[in-house]
């Protein structure tokens, strides 16, 4: 019965196709930013015939612009275990632990995505998923508060998780069944105008940490951001405040390069959303929530540890130096820090390959060419060379805790942020989660090892 099942990948793909219209509806700006992408992504490739017919041979034209990521915030161990079950059934599974505390943001995170190549290419879609941390409110009351709102809410519907209970059971979801799944879960991120709290105990909730309110005070994990993907992030930054809205004071992550390296990523700013509290006597009063905005994403090659080192010291290096005003003030001396930091990163493939900073893959580019040069891995870089191997930067999949930072903070508002004590813990959230997360470094090095391994064999089979 097993080929009656829709694949994991395109429950994925309606998943975000619907996250995407639900998004557009909800936040108007989010449509704006939709628009603005895609007038820029073709501008790009009609200045750009080689990007263009790369994008053609990869097949990834088509679903240029379609979402890359979003996100959610949690507030219970038990509402990620099941976050987990729902997000299996479509494919994507936790990779990366990423400790926010040290940037002031009372959360740790995982990404669930597509792992495999070939699920990637069909549908990139992840979920950058934080798990709130209330043993950071240091106000003992105030935590239990919170601990008993967060106790009593229920962000799955019965329809999801009887279906996610059918899909672990059988296997798989038949085409109806992945329909209704679709629909179901879609429920758990919408956007709720009613609150499930007082305004009062809201704005001190929202003085503990805005990102606590955000959390505690809504019936279920509203999406907080969907995150199309760029061929220029630059031009779109740029371009935002001529479209209406208006960008986030930096791009988070390394600068303009030839060689993309890891993430960059920008946002416009959180709109404030009406919302009704409700009073202990059942009245309701009217405020509103700032959280929800739209970002932008354009990826380059995943580093090795030695790499990620190098990227991690150089952007100390430059927040040093200048550390990013949240009202842009100091936008263009960042720029500045952080390009002459980055001076100190190679920036040619041929380099980033060699010293062993960043992935590849490998190929066979032309036999004849390997002459007398004996075929193994140590000699892998002559035959890269001779022209007998041909190489490409495995791109980053996944997210980077400063950027992560960045973005949290620039959507929770301009205050100057509360502090927290550095304290990852990611045994805890692993139990929280029920499940291990994949170590990304790993599963780069992992399919460059399987690369080299095909390539090698591929041409000793000539060779004999
Ligand atoms: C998540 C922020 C992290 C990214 O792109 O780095 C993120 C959040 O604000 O909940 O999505
Ligand atoms: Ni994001």
């Amino acid at each position: 019965m097993t080929n009656a099942f829709v694949s994991p990948d395109q429950i994925r793909q309606a998943f975000s196709a619907a996250m995407s219209a639900m998004y557009r509806d909800e936040v108007p700006a989010y449509g704006v930013l939709l628009k603005l992408v895609s007038d820029v992504n073709s501008r790009t490739l009609s200045r750009n015939s080689e990007l263009r017919s790369q994008l053609e041979a990869e097949g990834s034209l088509e679903r240029l612009s379609d979402e890359r990521h979003g996100a959610i915030r949690l507030g219970r161990a038990d509402e990620l275990a099941m976050m987990r079950r729902a997000f299996a059934v479509m494919g994507m599974f936790p990779v990366g632990y990423y400790d926010l505390s040290e940037a002031s943001v009372p959360v740790h995170s995982t990404a669930f995505r597509p792992v495999e190549q070939a699920s990637l290419n069909q549908n990139p879609f992840r979920i950058f998923t934080s798990l709130l941390r209330l043993d950071l409110i240091r106000d003992e009351g105030l935590r239990s508060e919170a601990q008993a709102i967060l106790a009593k809410r229920k962000i799955f519907t019965d329809g999801a998780i009887a279906l996610i209970d059918k899909a672990e059971a059988q296997g798989g979801l038949s085409a109806q069944d992945a329909e209704r799944f679709v629909a179901e879960l879609l429920e758990t991120f919408r956007w709720h105008a009613t609150a499930r709290v007082s305004h009062d105990l809201y704005s001190r909730l929202h003085s503990a940490h805005r990102l606590i309110a955000d959390v505690v005070c809504f019936r279920g994990p509203h999406i907080n951001h969907l995150t199309p993907r760029t061929l220029d992030i630059d031009e779109v930054q740029r371009l935002m405040p001529e479209y209406g809205i208006s960008p986030k004071a930096v791009v988070e992550g390394p600068p303009t390069r030839e060689c993309p390296i890891l993430l960059r990523q920008t946002s416009f700013k959180a709109i404030a959303e009406p919302v009704s509290f409700v009073e202990a006597d059942g009245s309701k009063v009217q405020g509103a929530h700032t959280a929800r905005f739209g970002e932008i994403e354009q990826r380059g090659v995943a580093l090795t540890p030695k790499g990620r080192a190098l990227y991690d010291r150089l952007l100390d290096v430059a927040r040093q130096d200048v550390r990013p005003a949240p009202d842009g003030s100091n936008a263009a001396e960042y720029q500045k820090a952080l390009e002459a930091a980055f001076r100190n990163f190679p920036d040619d493939w041929d380099t980033i390959r060699r010293e062993k900073l960043g992935y590849f893959t490998y190929r066979v580019a032309d036999r004849s060419c390997v002459g007398d040069i004996p075929v193994s891995e140590a000699t892998l870089d002559r035959l890269v060379e001779a022209g007998a191997v041909a190489c490409s930067p495995v791109i980053y999949e996944d997210f980077l805790p400063v950027s992560a930072a960045g973005i949290f903070q620039s959507n929770l508002g301009d205050d100057p942020a509360q502090e927290f004590v550095r304290s990852p813990n990611q045994r805890l959230f692993e139990e929280a989660l029920g499940a291990q997360v994949l170590n990304e470094f790993e599963h780069y090095a992992a399919i460059e090892a399987a690369s080299i391994k095909r390539c090698l064999a591929q041409l000793e089979a000539v060779a004999a």
